[in-house]
């Protein structure tokens, strides 16, 4: 096979981010010169480089005040690989949380934490804290290999599962940043405490395979620009879809032989859902299957895959430079040789597998050793104090008492694990004097399977609330369901405050994704298991009107679904023309609602009078929204306009 040509001069002018990188000196400057002004935020340049080092410059936008300086503050991203946080890491972030933070910590749908709410002054020490705590946020942002994800799932007895995490670490280190920018700057140049890595990984990133090392330089991977936009890996194994593996930029399927010896690996490629509002040209797409790669050249090529991904994806448009768009463009076949040249031998063809599902691993288990794990709920992923809910507490008493390790999941959850038997009922007495409901049973599922990313007030791309939002919305999709006849049924809904899709909006069955303030697109379609995209049904469905929009949606799905046919299976058999058709025929059931007399007269008390009024969904969702907004009954809101019309008409 040839090696692979010298990358394409770019026809098109890089977008001012290339020059950015270009001219940071290896992710140092301006970074390293503004960190030590007497300042509240950095310059633009410096922003950009600073997602590299796992930090963005936000402002809380609930303080917005016109003609005054932004309340500036940084969030932190930690990188996890699998999603491991060591009981010291924990413990360190608990505490930032609390000294530099908002007193939050948030599990992310990548498994990392983030903290929110740091000031600049303060920057240093937090991230300073992480690296001394055995974690690190460098390349947790940026445009370059993110967090590697894994099944969270700890079981020991399962070689596959094994494999998964460590070769999450090894891809991780694989393609980790070799710049000595990050120690130099929060560490004053110190080394940090860290594991070792895999030899094999360091002879491996060092090979140059055709064309993937960029030579003479500090990034002999990346080279003086990185890549042209995020990188995303999963490792899974069969039928573990726990990751999302269809929306991945690589995702690695471990397989392996009868007695569990790895094999090699199956590849999927090309997945990815950021997008924006009317413009056809972004889109969310689902991974493809590109290939089988055995064991011993796993690393090659996933270096082959990011070398072309690097040389050939679009560093003129961000909003096409993702390494889907690149698929798209180019199709399976061609992105596959492109591969193999770098490569330098053909992929062997992709393995057949089982189906992939999804499952979330809450409540106690076994986990094949005599040990056990506890997966539980984390509400979006906020970990707090709140009232009697007091998660934060419980959680740091739990590292804090047992020294247990923890994995977060790719749904804002997290599992302990190395539970000895003799613990549980101490570990159980905490969360529930804590008032952490650990029984998966005891959840209401429609929470239990959701997922919503920050939106307001920290993420400056925000055009309508979530994590904030979705609580009540959950609440009322229970009423709905409840009045259709449905009060058993649930689904995955998942919703984000912009297109850009975080909490993966576009693989839900419900998926509610901000499109204008206080309004949001709604998808359809996706599957329970998350193997399928959702298709966008309306664009802009106002906060109020979920109800009177939803209800002859689920009095559908009611009449017409198949036994057991989940509510994204049914949308996606009958598709959107049948729905409309329903929908557009629809005469909801009239709404009871009762108006009783201000003051009761002598002659009603006596009888307790009730008079009863129907109104129709529309018209009743009106009254209510208008006497919430005004702090008034619904009663008097109807007397008073009853009033007004009997006037007009005498
Ligand atoms: Fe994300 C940007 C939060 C997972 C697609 N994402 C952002 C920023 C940093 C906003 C910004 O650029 O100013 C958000 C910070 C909000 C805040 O206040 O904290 C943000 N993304 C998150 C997190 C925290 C959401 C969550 O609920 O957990 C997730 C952090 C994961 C991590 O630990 O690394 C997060 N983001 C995702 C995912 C899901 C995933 O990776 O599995 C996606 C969709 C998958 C994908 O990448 O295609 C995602 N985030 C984006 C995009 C759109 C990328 C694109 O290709 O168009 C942006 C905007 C951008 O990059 O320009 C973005
Ligand atoms: Fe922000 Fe949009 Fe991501 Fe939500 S989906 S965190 S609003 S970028």
């Amino acid at each position: 096979m040839v090696k692979s040509a010298p990358p394409p001069i770019a026809s098109r002018k890089p977008s001012k981010v290339e020059g950015i990188k270009e001219n940071s000196n290896f992710l140092r400057e301006p970074v390293a010169t503004q960190i030590l002004e007497d300042t509240t935020h950095f310059s633009e340049d410096a922003i950009q480089i600073l997602k590299f080092h796992g930090s963005y410059q936000q402002d809380n936008r609930d303080n917005r005040v016109k003609g005054q300086e932004k309340d500036y503050q940084f969030m932190l991203r930690t990188k996890n690989p699998g999603g491991l946080v060591p009981p010291q890491l924990y413990l360190a972030l608990d505490k930032l949380a609390d000294e530099y933070g908002n007193h939050t910590l948030r599990a992310t749908t990548r498994q990392g934490f983030q903290l929110h709410g740091i000031l600049k002054k303060n920057l240093k020490a937090a991230i300073a804290s992480i690296i001394q705590n055995l974690g690190s946020t460098l390349g947790a942002c940026g445009d370059i290999n993110r967090n590697v994800m894994a099944p969270p799932v700890p079981l020991k007895n399962r070689a596959d599962y094994q494999y998964a995490w460590e070769y999450a670490q090894n891809i991780a280190d694989l393609l980790s940043p070799q710049t000595g920018a990050y120690y130099e700057i929060w560490l004053d140049g110190e080394k940090a405490i860290s594991a070792e890595e895999s030899p094999e990984v360091k002879a491996a990133r060092e090979r140059n395979g055709n064309g993937t090392i960029v030579h003479d330089t500090e990034e002999p991977l990346y080279g003086t620009h990185y890549m042209p936009r995020k990188f995303k890996v999963s490792v899974t194994v069969p039928g573990d879809n726990s990751i999302d593996l269809y929306s991945q930029d690589l995702t690695l399927v471990v397989i392996t032989d009868e007695q569990d010896n790895l094999q090699g690996f199956n590849i999927f490629a090309g997945g990815g859902l950021g997008r924006t509002h009317n413009k056809e040209e972004t889109f969310a797409r689902v991974a493809d299957p590109i290939g089988y790669v055995a064991k011993d050249d796993v690393y090659d090529a996933v270096k082959a895959i990011v070398a072309t991904q690097r040389d050939y994806g679009d560093r003129s448009d961000r909003r096409h430079a993702r390494l889907k768009y690149l698929i798209n463009d180019w199709g399976v076949d061609k992105f596959r040789a492109k591969v193999e040249e770098y490569f330098g031998k053909p992929l062997a063809p992709f393995q057949p597998l089982p189906e992939f599902k999804y499952e979330d691993f809450l409540g106690w288990h076994e986990q094949g050793d005599g040990n056990l794990f506890l997966g539980i709920s984390i509400d979006n992923g906020r970990v707090k104090d709140e009232g009697t809910f007091q998660l934060k507490t419980a959680l740091r008493e739990i590292v804090e008492q047992f020294n247990l390790p923890i994995r977060l999941t790719p749904h804002q959850n997290l599992i302990f694990y190395e539970i000895a038997p003799a613990q549980k009922s101490a570990i159980q007495e905490i969360l529930d004097r804590c008032g952490i409901v650990t029984d998966p049973g005891k959840i209401e599922p429609l929470e239990r399977y959701a997922m919503a990313c920050p939106a307001l007030p920290t993420c400056g791309l925000a055009i309508t609330e979530s994590e904030r939002a979705i609580p009540g919305i959950l609440a009322r999709i229970r009423t709905l369901l409840d009045k259709v006849g449905l009060q058993n049924e649930h689904f995955v809904v998942r919703m984000t405050g912009c297109p850009n899709g975080c909490a993966r909006p576009y693989m839900a069955e419900l998926g509610f994704v901000g499109s204008a303030p206080e309004s949001y697109q709604v998808w359809l379609g996706g599957s329970p298991d998350q193997t399928r995209l959702a298709q966008p049904y309306v664009e802009k469905l106002p906060d109020k009107d979920i109800e009177s929009f939803l209800e002859p949606i689920f009095v559908f799905f009611k009449q017409s679904r198949k036994p057991q046919e989940s509510f994204g299976d049914f949308c996606d058999r009958l598709g959107f023309d049948a729905i409309r058709e329903f929908v557009a025929q629809y005469q909801p059931e009239p709404v009871t609602l009762t108006v009783e007399p201000e003051e009761p007269t002598l002659a009603t008390k006596s009888r307790k009078a009730r008079y009863r009024v129907s109104l129709h969904d529309d018209l009743y969702n009106k009254v209510k929204t208008t006497a919430t907004s005004q702090g008034r009954s619904m009663t008097e809101l109807v007397k008073e306009a009853l009033d007004a019309y009997f006037q007009h008409l005498t």
